[in-house]
């Protein structure tokens, strides 16, 4: 498969197991879930005709772990983002001493004065390490990175959960807490 197509494959994905199952006739179970079979066909018949090996290797060779299949590899769910109702299985955790964001620059000013908002996911997303911060950032343009005193809002009471592909979340972060990354040896 071309590293087109694996976009396209996870793009659409992403769209039905974390947005919008209904729009091809999928229901989700409440921890996100859906039958591989269930969503093989439905795909199909709403013009979007995945191969098994395509949905193997997308899932399988997601950089980010955007997916997961079950043990029995008969379920597939999305990992995290979702804008519907699921249950995910994230844990509370003690976050590391600093955490990174990922931006760009024409939300800089807005962050600086209201903190980091979630927008219409369920959590504000924060990243263990600047390389990856980085590249979320960079999907919209240029980096702009913050870092995040992690150690300090978790001491003033502030949970942060953690996903097992290593993504770190907070319901927001007050901008008390963040500070714009301007040397990049930091
Ligand atoms: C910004 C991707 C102005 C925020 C990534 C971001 C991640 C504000 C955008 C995951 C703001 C929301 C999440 C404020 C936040 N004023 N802008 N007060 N507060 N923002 O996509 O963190 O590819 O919902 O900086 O890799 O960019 O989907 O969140 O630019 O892990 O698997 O509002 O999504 O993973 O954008 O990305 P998003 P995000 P996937």
């Amino acid at each position: 498969m071309n590293a087109k197509r694996t976009v396209t494959v996870s793009k659409y994905l992403s769209k039905h197991l974390r947005h919008a199952p209904d729009a091809i006739g999928l229901a989700l179970e409440p921890n996100g879930w859906v039958g591989v079979d269930d969503l093989l066909a439905a795909a199909a018949k709403h013009g979007f005709p995945i191969t098994p090996a395509e949905l193997d290797e997308v899932v399988r060779g997601s950089d980010k772990q955007r997916f997961a299949f079950d043990a029995a590899g008969t379920k597939i769910k999305a990992n995290q983002g979702h804008s519907t109702e699921v249950e995910l299985h994230f844990t509370a955790a003690d976050p590391p001493a600093v955490l990174y964001h990922g931006t760009v620059e024409r939300n800089v000013a807005s962050i600086l004065a209201t903190g980091l908002d979630k927008g219409r996911r369920h959590h504000v997303h924060l990243s263990k390490d600047i390389d990856t911060a980085t590249k979320v950032g960079s999907r919209r343009g240029e980096a702009r990175i913050f870092i995040v005193d992690a150690a300090r809002m978790a001491a003033d009471g502030h949970p942060f959960w953690v996903y097992d592909n290593g993504v770190w979340l907070a319901d927001a972060v007050p901008p008390q807490y963040l500070r714009l990354q301007t040397d990049p040896r930091v």
